[in-house]
């Protein structure tokens, strides 16, 4: 199965956090990296009193279940330094967000699929677009293709191109 997975930082050297959750995330068992956007300094969604994030988006085909792939990223999170404040859409060391599963629609208590909020976060869709085609299919939204041209290319400065 193909999956995608966002990273998120804006704490403790938001590059460095990024470029270090992206070669754990491949050294997982039973995950095998097939892309990797650009990193992105992006305008902080929520709490505008925090600092700028840098974002990427990485393919992964995987034999792991989305539960499985969920709690390894947690784990990682855990052992980077992720403290859970609790406080919605505030600062974080790393954020691994499991965006979508093939085409996998999940409701549960621990995992929703697609991520809610991809649909219209351009520091998710443009990374996203990079690395995969427009006509990617994300359930209940429509194609990539159509999400990028409902969401203007906004907060989002492109740091490094990427190698995937
Ligand atoms: N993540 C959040 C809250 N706000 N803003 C940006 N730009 N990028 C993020 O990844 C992000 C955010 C909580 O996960
Ligand atoms: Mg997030
Ligand atoms: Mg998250």
């Amino acid at each position: 199965m193909i999956a995608y997975i966002g990273l998120g930082s804006n704490l403790n050297d938001p590059i460095a956090q990024v470029k270090r959750a992206r070669q754990a995330i491949a050294a997982m068992e039973g995950v095998c990296e097939q892309g990797f956007s650009s990193l992105y300094r992006t305008a902080p969604m929520g709490p505008p009193n925090q600092p700028e994030y840098v974002n990427a988006v990485m393919a992964v085909a995987t034999e792991r279940s989305p539960y499985e792939l969920l709690s390894a990223l947690q784990a990682i999170e855990a052992a980077h330094g992720r403290v859970r404040t609790g406080e919605r859409w505030g600062p974080r060391v790393l954020d691994l967000d499991l965006l979508l599963y093939g085409r996998y629609c999940i409701r549960s208590q621990a995992l929703i699929l697609p991520h809610p909020g991809l649909a219209q976060r351009p520091f998710v869709l443009y990374p996203l677009a990079e690395i995969a085609s427009p006509a990617l299919f994300i359930p209940g939204h429509g194609t990539l293709g159509e999400l990028l041209r409902r969401c203007p290319y906004e907060g989002l400065v492109r740091l490094e191109v990427g190698d995937g």
